[in-house]
């Protein structure tokens, strides 16, 4: 069929998206090689198979459609699927080395694998360091092997806090950095505020923006203005913010710590189980100056807590405690209290 060439199409999504959601990474494997025989790109199948199919997986967790084991499987599959077309790659034959990492405790490292495979489908010499690198595994890597430019990939607003320091480590060896993932904005003022030398929304842009990186750039600038002030304060008493809130929460939802293993998918756990993910979305907002992480946080819990039949207004008493406990911080207590 014609139009089946060089592209992945409605039967390839339904027939990967049965096999992932079965835990078939033998069949979701024939479909991607399927399209790869069609004459799809490793780009094309990366992107419109395997990254599809894993949003689908996503919208589905949050719709309580799917359970977390199945969103591992799942995930588990692609991870097996893109680990066999790499294995059918030419090995690259020169040019730059670029370093590809995850930001410290991201455990989202099947985008950083998608983007290290599509760099080197393209004959392009890509290392992979696997999920959440430490600052000093990612510094000796740099020193051992001098990338062109560190890769770095961060899917959790939460995670921005932690972009930040590594993206200080990496400048810190005059290696320039170009970030990407969906914790980060489009048009890359998240990026651009922590520091990151570019951003990049996919892979072909990351290369596209290769000639324009300085050789060498300068070690990180402080962070200034009052926000970034207070993400410092925020950020170094986060377990204990997290505590408080999660005990005056508790005592308004009626969770117990014992409820978290017995009862793990109630929406009162789910829900008390992403205060960290909130205390560390609320610095990211305060180091970038963007009160869209935090709307989006608020935001997608008030549909997960909806979808397992809740009461989305437990996300206000939440977010009330959270604003009762940080209400010396003026910049944090407004971007609460925004929407
Ligand atoms: C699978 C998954 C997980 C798995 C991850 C397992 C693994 N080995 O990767 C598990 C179960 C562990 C997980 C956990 C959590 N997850 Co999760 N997860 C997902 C899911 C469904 C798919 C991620 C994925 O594999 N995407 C496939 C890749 C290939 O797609 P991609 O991100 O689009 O990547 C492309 C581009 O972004 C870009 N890119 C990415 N990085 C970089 C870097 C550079 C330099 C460049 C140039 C480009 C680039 O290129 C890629 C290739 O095209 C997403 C939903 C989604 N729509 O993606 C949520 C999602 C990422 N998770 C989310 C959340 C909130 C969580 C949890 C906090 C809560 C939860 N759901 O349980 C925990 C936190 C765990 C942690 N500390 O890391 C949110 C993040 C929201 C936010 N921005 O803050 C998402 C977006 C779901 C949602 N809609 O809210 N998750």
């Amino acid at each position: 069929v014609t139009s089946r060439v060089g592209t992945v199409d409605g039967a390839d999504l339904e027939g990967y998206w049965k096999a992932v959601a079965a835990g078939d990474d033998v069949t979701a494997s024939a479909v991607a090689q399927g399209a790869l025989e069609r004459g799809a790109s490793v780009e094309t199948v990366l992107r419109d198979l395997v990254a599809a199919t894993q949003s689908r997986v996503g919208s589905l967790w949050a719709e309580n459609s799917l359970t977390v084991s199945h969103e591992h499987a799942a995930t588990a599959v692609s991870e097996t699927v893109v680990h066999r077309i790499a294995a059918g790659l030419p090995e690259p034959t020169g040019g730059p080395l670029l370093l590809v990492a995850c930001v410290e405790r991201e455990w989202h490292s099947l985008p950083a694998l998608v983007v290290t495979h599509t760099l080197r489908s393209w004959g392009l010499r890509a290392d992979y360091l696997g999920a959440s690198s430490s600052r000093d595994q990612l510094v000796s890597r740099i020193l051992d092997t001098g990338p062109r430019a560190v890769l770095l990939s961060a899917s959790l607003a939460s995670s921005l806090p932690r972009v930040r320091r590594q993206v200080e480590a990496i400048r810190g060896t005059g290696t320039p950095v170009v970030v990407g993932g969906s914790a980060f904005d489009p048009a890359g003022r998240r990026a651009q505020a922590l520091g990151a030398t570019a951003y990049a929304a996919t892979p072909a842009a990351a290369v596209g923006l290769l000639g324009t990186l300085p050789q060498h750039v300068t070690p990180a600038p402080a962070l200034r203005g009052p926000g970034a002030v207070e993400a410092r304060s925020v950020h170094t008493s986060a377990e204990s913010i997290v505590r408080d809130v999660l005990l005056a929460s508790d005592a308004g939802l009626g969770t117990t710590e014992s409820m978290r293993i017995t009862a793990p998918y109630d929406w009162r756990v789910v829900l008390t189980t992403f205060v960290p993910h909130v205390v560390d979305c609320l610095v990211g907002a305060l180091l970038t100056a963007d009160p869209l992480i935090v709307e989006d946080a608020r935001g997608w819990l008030v549909d997960v807590v909806a979808r397992r039949g809740g009461d989305p207004a437990a996300v206000d008493v939440l977010w009330g405690h959270l604003a009762e406990r940080l209400r010396e911080f003026p910049e944090a207590t407004a971007l609460l209290l925004r929407h």
